[in-house]
């Protein structure tokens, strides 16, 4: 029954985009995903060192977000927004490497599966790192079309698990040959599962992707579009194409989100060029805190990328959509990636599966500034691995880490909070102390005791739903 259902949805939606009926009702939708871009990072959540007018105009013209939650690595972010579930959930705890066999469970329902049941035209223009087999890759998860690279460009892949275009593009120096004959080889640039340019080239991730969105937009102007554009920057290598290099007052990090910017606003004035822009949704975000060490910043939060403090999890989230998300609005509520899924179905028509568990809610309330909405969620759970580390309820936040020395830590911080490799128990009050630089365990135990107690609960709770990721070993077998 369950597969009849499915199909009944594709038939009617399929029928409606024909007729271009439905199409009004059924909003674009458009994720623009950066890579490590911080909170502090952005003109429109303080920073005064790089210059972003599209996204600042953005945020005045939608809303922004002060509390999205996030993963802090790369690919449990990723496995949440495509799952709405907690990634630790559906076995994507950590980031996934060449080397690694797992990926995203071929049986997880994603969010483009669930918006292609209704019709939508689906694109991932951009990062996927979710798995390095071909069982992982976009294209088996929903998406209609794929242009990108299969995980940071940092990493490398293996070779011969991919298939090459017969006018691929090799450079510096390599040859068919000679990558073949690589256990690992430099990151490709990927058309539609087809290797198109080894190593892909990092100057241009930007321009390319926003050429390739637009043509996305444009080609699929009467049919609702679902487009994923997850860009490789501000990730390391850090690169910025020639007209921006040098642009910005933070160095070649500045110059490629400078580049995001001018994307974004591409992407947007698109939009608008089409009559688009009063039927799509936007949404600009990032995957997980900065890299403080290559000048990204969290702005007022503790701690980047890789942490569980605010700046490892927190990170810029702004919606538009105008005439149905407030203009210039901004609000603390807080929600996470996970969210996503259950919201984007739902304005799509579908629904979110029923059949397991999705810990993401539905949000849009808050997104279209419904009167009174508050944050669907009780608390925030922070994850890091397999291991649970904080536990965020109101403006509370217990937070209970092992946590490595941190050099980024600025001296001026309070040196009573033992965070060197040792056992940081630690209590803050996120509305009063966003730096998280006042340990508040002392003055109010009884507090981080309950926040204790049900982060235990929640944690005990959550290990009795656990799905598998995908692994391409044994299938193998
Ligand atoms: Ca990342």
């Amino acid at each position: 029954m369950k597969t009849l259902g499915v199909l009944m949805v594709c038939v009617v939606g399929l029928a409606c985009a024909a007729s271009g009926v439905a199409a009004a009702d059924r909003p674009n939708l458009v994720i623009i995903l950066t890579d490590d871009l911080g909170y502090g990072d952005l003109g429109c959540y303080g920073a005064d060192d790089i210059a972003t007018p599209n996204v600042d105009r953005m945020a005045k013209e939608g809303t922004r977000f002060s509390s999205f939650y996030v993963s802090p690595v790369c690919s449990p972010t990723r496995a949440s927004l495509m799952t709405g579930s907690i990634a630790q959930r559906v076995g994507i705890g950590g980031v996934l490497f060449p080397r690694n066999t797992i990926g995203l469970n071929p049986d997880e329902v994603t969010l483009p599966e669930l918006l292609k049941g209704q019709g939508y035209a689906t694109a991932i223009i951009g990062k996927w790192h979710l798995g390095n087999e071909d069982m992982f890759q976009p294209m088996n998860h929903g998406f209609d079309t794929w242009y990108g690279t299969p995980a940071s460009h940092s990493q490398t892949y293996h070779p011969t698990l991919k298939k090459y275009a017969s006018d691929c593009v090799f450079r510096e120096g390599y040859t068919l040959e000679k990558i073949l004959k690589m256990d690992e080889a430099p990151c490709p640039l990927i058309r539609d599962n087809v290797v198109i340019e080894v190593p892909a080239d990092p100057t241009q991730f930007t321009q390319r992707y926003t050429k390739e969105s637009i043509r996305f937009i444009t080609e699929h102007k009467d049919v609702p579009f679902f487009l994923y554009l997850a860009h490789n920057m501000p990730h390391l290598p850090l690169h910025a194409s020639e007209a921006f290099v040098g642009k910005s007052r933070r160095g070649i990090y500045g110059d490629a989100i400078q580049e995001l910017d001018w994307s974004t606003g591409e992407v947007l004035k698109t939009l608008k060029a089409l009559g688009l822009d009063d039927n799509t949704l936007v949404i600009f975000t990032s995957d997980n805190g900065p890299n403080l060490s290559k000048m990204g910043s969290a702005g007022p939060l503790r701690g980047g990328k890789g942490t569980t403090y605010e700046g490892g999890t927190r990170v810029p989230f702004i919606a538009r959509w105008p005439g149905r998300i407030p203009a210039g609005r901004e609000t603390g509520e807080p929600i996470t990636v996970m969210d996503l899924l259950p919201t984007l179905v739902k304005l799509a028509g579908g629904a979110a599966p029923s059949d397991r568990v999705i810990d993401g809610k539905d949000i849009w309330p808050l997104l279209s500034g419904e009167a009174g909405a508050r944050s669907p969620h009780d608390a925030i759970c922070y994850f890091a691995g397999r291991s649970v580390q904080g536990f965020r309820e109101g403006d509370w936040k217990y937070r209970y880490a092992k946590d490595k020395p941190d050099k980024h830590e600025s001296k001026k911080k309070d040196k009573s909070q033992k965070v060197n490799a040792e056992l940081a128990v630690q209590l803050f009050n996120l509305r009063d102390d966003i730096g998280e630089q006042k340990n508040l365990i002392d003055e109010h135990p009884e507090i981080a005791a309950r926040l204790k107690q049900l982060m235990d609960a929640f944690h005990a709770d959550f290990q009795q739903n656990l799905r598998p990721p995908g692994d391409a070993e044994s299938e193998a077998k």
